[in-house]
């Protein structure tokens, strides 16, 4: 079996800049051959995620505007992607957002606008954007999200962004059971810890790290790299059969009592 992904064509989601979770999933698809199409929230970072792709050799990639809170948004792009491109083979999901003040204290204060919206952008994003993306998988494909620990357990200031990764996780399963009879498969990678824009200036992300890498299996992080790699493992045919899964792409630490 070739796993090559020369001639075809993959939608990432959620490039802010060279840090970016996304960026690596790019880097690893790009280098198995694949076409690149990006989607950016808002014009703020579009001429960074430009410059970033203009650097990958041989690309002729396409970008698109899509908020994946404006549901006209998330229609068009895919309308567009369609016009243009015609059949696409997977997506990578790499975004996520919550109000920085729920993103420290007592979970327990967490207002039902800052739960919305956290569980809008992570979590519900994820159906809106498959059932947009699906039908343009004429030849079967694979959507991949990322997920993160804190879903599975508490851990102490992610809170409302936790509790909008577990329901990310469930949401990634009841979509793999639709889509799988049309050749769809949906998986999740739960990433460690890795220093983006999002972890800036959050938490004592320093203290989270530190600890990873004096207890994980591997005692170390993980990189942007090893998370694309599993992303391309995922979006290839080298996991045809699997689907509903969610990854721990986090040197082990999950293992952990
Ligand atoms: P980045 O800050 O690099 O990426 C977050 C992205 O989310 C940005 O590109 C941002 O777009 C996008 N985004 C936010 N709101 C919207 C919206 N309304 N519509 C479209 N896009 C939006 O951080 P990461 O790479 O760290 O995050 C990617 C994913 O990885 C997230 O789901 C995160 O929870 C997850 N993750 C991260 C871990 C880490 O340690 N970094 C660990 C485990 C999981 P824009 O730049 O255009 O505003
Ligand atoms: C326990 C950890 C420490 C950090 C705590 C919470 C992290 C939450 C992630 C969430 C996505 C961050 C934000 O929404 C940040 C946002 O409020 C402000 N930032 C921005 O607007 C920037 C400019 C844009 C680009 O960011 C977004 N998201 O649009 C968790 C650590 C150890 C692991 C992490 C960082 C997990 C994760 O999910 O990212």
């Amino acid at each position: 079996m070739n796993f090559s992904l020369k001639g075809r064509t993959y939608v990432v989601m959620g490039v802010a800049n060279k840090r970016s979770i996304a960026w690596g999933i790019a880097r690893s698809l790009h280098a198995a051959g694949a076409r690149l199409i990006f989607t950016y929230a808002n014009d703020r970072f579009s001429q960074q995620v430009k410059d970033l792709v203009s650097t990958l050799e041989g690309q002729d990639a396409l970008f698109y505007e899509c908020d994946v809170t404006d549901d006209e948004a998330v229609a068009t792009t895919f309308e567009q992607i369609k016009q243009d491109v015609g059949t696409i083979h997977g997506l990578a999901h790499c975004i996520a957002f919550a109000n920085r003040e729920d993103l420290q204290g007592e979970f327990v204060d967490t207002s039902r606008d800052g739960y919305l919206l956290a569980h809008n952008i992570s979590a519900y994003s994820l159906v809106a954007v498959s059932r947009a993306c699906a039908p343009l998988m004429t030849e079967g494909g694979g959507i991949v999200t990322l997920t993160y620990l804190g879903g599975e357990r508490v851990v102490k200031n992610y809170n409302v962004m936790g509790v909008a990764k577990a329901s990310l996780d469930a949401t990634m399963k009841y979509l793999a059971n639709d889509l799988g009879k049309n050749g769809v498969r949906v998986n999740a990678i739960s990433a460690g810890p890795i220093r983006t824009l999002s972890a800036k200036g959050i938490g004592d992300f320093n203290s989270v790290t530190k600890k990873i890498e004096e207890e994980a299996p591997l005692r170390r992080t993980v990189t942007q790299e090893e998370v694309g790699d599993t992303a391309y493992y995922l979006l290839s045919d080298l996991s045809r059969g699997v689907t509903g899964e969610i990854i721990h792409v986090d040197a082990g630490y999950n293992i952990l009592g």
